[in-house]
């Protein structure tokens, strides 16, 4: 890995948390909204599009006792949309079956089967949720069968709209947000918990209404009773009273998710709707399986991948693929890869007839457009700029990868392959501190467009070292004030003590047995 460049941000306010606000775009007469943010920060969801007539339809559906299906997604954003519409109407009467399709044998979005399949059995209202704005042909086919189709979903719109009778439609919100917004036309609270689950999934930005979801969400799930809430948080030993948004986005998000990239998705669904407590151990357990099996299969093709790599190649955007890898695994290891190397990087599933790409790319690459500039060889392909999918048939892999490779030695400028760390503010050693920790705390919940603050010291001197989880981690002591530096292991050789050196980290505080310490998360570091 190349060095990081650290780019310090102008210093324009003495107040520190003015400070951080202002480095979010964070207009300061907004500052008290923002610091204390309220449910009622809501908009009305009426002001949706699409969300009066979806309603009606629905309320109308429930008087007459059809048959609703909900049509929903296999990730975890999906999953908790389905949860969340599932639980308001059937909290109304409704006679309402949720539909979640397989991965592996029915691919991703709305499938024409899929439908064909719900309007034979009696279902003349689908629903669909985290999904639907592309599927012009499957919808066209529900209206042709004589059923009504709504959308819910937050993918960019195409440029043909499906025929649906109703589309409920935001960019702005992950799909269980959208599904969450019609659900409050129809009960007066819906699940804020799932909410925050498929809003922390999602990583949309967690500012304006997705901040409100998930914070609310995230205290809700504090509380939750839900058994299956419960029952995870017990398999994996989860604090309930300490969950926040790194609970969520790597303990429990993790687990619901592993049921759709390695088996299918229903078990999630099961265990979030379900009210039966033994029914929800076993299902933990499950998912809590399945898991520790995707984080081994992550682990085995993530040393392929490295191993291919090798110390890189002449190329900009570099590719990796095998038939090993896995279909439901491969966004997850060019997500690793693109993060820890600072390259656009394909993971290819290659299969006998069809190979499934997953791409993830960095700032300053719009990889859905390398990957359109493809599109007359590839079966089917789609995303945003910083990650996209596609099937491609394997004759043609070879002409695909060169093709990707001179788009992006091309298009994309040297200089974006240059790692950046965004740092806030230098702060001196004496201004690190618990109350400088506790201020930081009132700006949670960090993500996308608010992250965790970075700060900079400068010449701390490096006390007692010590390497955890054999030699992955760094426990080190700057100025006297505790760090760990996670993955920061194999650097330990570049200091020693009685050095100083210059530190960019997180200012935390650590909760450990009921005791409280200061803690400082190191990122990066260098010899002063
Ligand atoms: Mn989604």
């Amino acid at each position: 890995m190349k060095k990081a460049v650290w780019e310090v941000k102008e210093r324009s306010h003495s107040d520190i948390v003015d400070q951080l606000l202002v480095n979010r775009d964070i207009d300061l007469s907004q500052k008290d909204k923002f610091l204390k943010p309220s449910l009622k920060d809501l908009s009305d969801p009426n002001l949706l599009d699409g969300v009066t007539k979806a309603s009606a339809r629905i309320k109308e559906a429930v008087k007459n006792n059809e048959k609703i299906a909900i049509y929903g997604d296999y990730d975890v954003d999906g999953v908790t949309a389905t949860a969340i519409l599932w639980e308001a109407i059937s909290k109304i009467g409704g006679q309402v079956m949720p539909y979640i399709p397989d991965r592996f044998t029915e691919g991703y979005g709305i499938s024409s089967d899929g439908v064909r399949k719900l309007v034979s059995e009696g279902y003349k209202l689908i629903i669909s949720v985290d999904a639907g704005v592309s599927a012009f042909e499957q919808i066209s086919l529900a209206k042709e069968l004589d059923a009504d189709f709504i959308v819910t979903d937050h993918h960019s719109l195409p440029e043909i709209i499906p025929p649906a009778y109703a589309i409920v439609h935001t960019t702005k919100l992950s799909g269980a947000g959208v599904a969450y917004k019609l659900s409050s036309t129809l009960v007066s609270d819906p699940a804020l918990d799932l909410v925050a689950l498929g809003t922390i999934a999602d990583v949309v930005p967690l500012l304006g209404e997705n901040r409100v979801l998930a914070k609310f969400g995230v205290e809700e799930l504090r509380r939750t009773t839900r058994p299956g809430l419960l029952a995870i948080y017990e398999e994996a030993r989860v604090d309930r009273s300490r969950v926040g948004t790194y609970e969520v986005g790597f303990i429990i998000d993790p687990r619901l998710n592993a049921q759709g990239r390695l088996e299918h998705a229903l078990d999630s669904l099961r265990i979030l709707l379900t009210k039966n407590s033994a029914r929800a151990y076993a299902l933990a357990k499950h998912l809590g399986d399945t898991n520790r099996e995707r984080i081994i299969r992550t682990a085995t093709m993530l040393d392929h991948a490295y191993k291919t790599i090798g110390d890189g190649t002449k190329e900009k955007l570099w590719v990796v693929s095998s038939p090993d890898y896995e279909q439901g695994i491969i966004g997850l290891i060019a997500g690793r890869l693109a993060d820890s190397l600072n390259h656009p990087i394909i993971a290819i599933a290659e299969g006998k007839e069809l190979s499934k790409g997953s791409a993830r790319s960095i700032d300053g690459f719009d990889v859905t457009k390398a990957i359109r500039s493809c599109a007359d060889i590839l079966i089917s392909h789609g995303g945003h700029p910083a990650a996209a999918g596609f099937t491609v048939e394997t004759k043609n892999l070879s002409e695909l990868k060169k093709r990707l490779q001179d788009f992006a030695n091309k298009n994309l400028k040297e200089d974006a392959l240059i790692p950046k760390i965004e740092i806030d503010m230098q702060v001196s050693p004496s201004q690190i501190s618990m109350n400088l920790a506790k201020q930081i705390q009132t700006l949670a919940p960090f993500g996308p467009g608010n992250e965790n603050p970075l700060f900079i010291a400068r010449h701390l001197e490096v006390g007692a070292m010590r390497l955890l989880s054999e030699n992955k981690h760094l426990r080190i002591d700057l100025g006297g004030i505790e760090c760990i530096g996670f993955g920061l292991g194999p650097r330990a050789a570049e200091i020693r003590p009685d050095m100083e050196i210059d530190a960019v980290f997180h200012i935390e505080e650590n909760v450990w047995q009921g005791q409280s310490r200061l803690q400082l998360k190191l990122k990066d570091f260098r010899v002063s």
